[in-house]
């Protein structure tokens, strides 16, 4: 069979993509720590992480302005178990839930499990806003610019939809 050693490898495995957004208590460092996390989560393999960005607040506008990030997983956790696994991350971070869109000091967001469309009251996959989301959009396509979505929608006919706003890579000035 051709290639089987690489089927292998991923065998039982789902690719998966993660947003990771921080806008309170250092968001550069709420994010590189979820990061470190996503590196050793439990039955998985972190593949990529974009750039950091920063981003203007969606929704409520008195807040401050966001770091946002993409990262690509293969896991074996199922969806519900891999949500479980990303919350437990959130709350070590002192996530505390409050308003809807409000700020928050980490925020991990399952937006696309393998190919799957699943909606449940706790999970929906593929995550609803991401196909408008300027921080979610860009930093995915830089990782996977071929993306399609389980819709069959390509990733790069999104992003010509999609103005940038004032999403910009997170330069760190030392
Ligand atoms: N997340 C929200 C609400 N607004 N704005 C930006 N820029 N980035 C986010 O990650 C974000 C947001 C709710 O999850
Ligand atoms: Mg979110
Ligand atoms: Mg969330």
């Amino acid at each position: 069979m051709i290639n089987s050693v690489e089927q292998n490898s991923n065998l039982g495995y789902s690719r998966c993509y993660v947003a990771i957004g921080s806008n309170l208590a250092d968001p550069v460092t709420q994010a590189q720590e979820a990061i470190v996390a996503l590196q050793t989560l439990t039955m998985s393999r972190l593949v990529s992480v974009s750039s950091l960005y920063a981003s203007k607040p969606m929704g409520p506008q008195e807040q401050p302005d966001y770091i946002n990030a993409v990262a690509c997983i293969d896991t074996r956790l199922a969806p519900i178990e891999l949500l479980d696994a990303l919350q437990h991350i959130e709350n070590e971070q002192g996530r505390v839930r409050k308003e809807h869109w409000g700020a928050r000091t980490l925020d991990l967001d399952i937006l696309l499990y393998g190919d799957d469309i699943m909606s449940t009251p706790r999970l929906t996959v593929p995550h609803y806003g991401m196909k408008e989301r300027e921080f979610v959009l860009y930093p995915l396509a830089e990782i996977t610019p071929q993306l399609q979505l389980p819709c069959g929608q390509a990733l790069s006919v999104l992003l010509e939809a999609c103005p940038r706003n004032d999403l910009a890579i997170y330069q760190n000035i030392e």
